[in-house]
């Protein structure tokens, strides 16, 4: 059998995958579309943002393995076959860049760097009260892979860390909240709100107005989950208001952002282009590789997503 890798990123890019997809399984057809004889041999298929009509066209297909952690986009393709498990990136070296990323922009929102930026811009010398890391309260929307492992990192600084999630979690260190009736109790009081979500019906638009006037006055909003999750007029009326005081935002409904975007100009607004915690192509080898060497070797699946809850 083959393993086919689908993808929609550069020609150089993809040769890079490839290459290193071989190496790390010699006993493995891995091939590509074009190369490809007949679509028959094909029972893995390994993708990044893949393009639309291939996969149903694969009458063998036994796992739909992601290069990537989010695994919305393939979710939302209509021709994604029904009944052929996926299975996404979960990759610690992720997680762990995601609490790098969330760690330093609670650090410059705690620490006023926006701030301050637009003193030295005025050659304007004014100091600001500091506060000490745990006189701040930090949430956390979403307690997965990505949510734990930038709760514990909070935590380590020193702030309070609330989570929420669907299902309630005990951790050690971290106020958890779960389900639709403890938002509320879990937004009051908070200085920074982290999405960490991912994006499926229910939380499709949840960074809105109504989100947003739940929070305290001044409250910073980071978010690195999806796009999808912020309704974008609602994110710059907040911050016009005073409402939100700053906002990081790393993803977009449309990626690259259009340059017209007034999200760019937007003097409180930190603006990534979907940097937060990029997939490294050297561990999702390894971790996409030991998935199919198990496979193989027992014919179990890894974790698959739940595709009735869209994560
Ligand atoms: P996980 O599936 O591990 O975790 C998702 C978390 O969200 C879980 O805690 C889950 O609750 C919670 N959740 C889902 N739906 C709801 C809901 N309706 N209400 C409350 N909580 C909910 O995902 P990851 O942590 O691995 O990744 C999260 C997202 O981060 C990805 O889907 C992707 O969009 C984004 N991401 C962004 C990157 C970037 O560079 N910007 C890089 C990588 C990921 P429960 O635990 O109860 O199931
Ligand atoms: C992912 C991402 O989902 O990069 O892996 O956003």
């Amino acid at each position: 059998m083959s393993i086919l890798l689908l993808t929609s990123v550069s020609t150089e890019e993809e040769t890079m995958w490839l290459n290193q997809l071989r190496s790390a399984l010699p006993e493995e057809d891995v091939t590509l579309l074009a190369e490809l004889n007949d679509r028959a041999d094909v029972d893995i298929a390994i993708v990044a943002n893949p393009p639309q009509e291939v996969l149903r066209t694969l009458p063998k297909l036994k796992m739909i393995q992601s290069l990537w952690a989010g695994v919305d986009a393939l979710l939302g393709d209509p021709t994604l076959p029904e009944n052929v498990p996926l299975v996404r990136l979960i990759d610690p070296t992720l997680s762990a860049s995601m609490a790098e990323a969330t760690a330093t922009h609670v650090l410059a929102l705690h620490r006023d760097l926006p701030r301050y930026a637009k003193q030295q811009q005025r050659q304007e010398w004014q100091q600001h009260e500091l506060l000490r890391s745990s006189d701040r309260t930090i949430g956390i929307l979403g307690l997965g892979e990505m949510g734990v492992a930038s709760a514990q990192q909070l935590r380590a600084l020193g702030f309070n860390v609330r989570g929420w999630s669907r299902s309630l979690k005990s951790i050690e260190g971290i106020k958890c909240f779960a389900g639709q009736e403890r938002l509320k109790e879990f937004l009051q009081g908070l200085d920074i709100l982290v999405n960490l979500l991912p994006l499926t019906p229910e939380t499709m638009g949840i960074l809105s107005k109504d989100l947003f006037f739940q929070l305290p006055k001044g409250t910073g909003l980071i978010n690195f989950g999806r796009g999808g999750h912020q309704i974008e007029g609602d994110v710059v009326a907040a911050l016009d208001d005073g409402q939100l005081s700053h906002a990081v935002l790393d993803v977009f409904s449309q990626e690259p952002l259009p340059a017209d975007n007034p999200l760019w100009r937007h003097p409180k607004i930190t603006l990534l282009p979907h940097v937060a915690a990029p997939t490294n192509q050297k561990t999702a080898v390894e971790i996409v590789a030991r998935n199919i060497k198990n496979y193989r070797r027992t014919g179990l699946l890894p974790k698959q997503v739940e595709r009735s809850v869209g994560y």
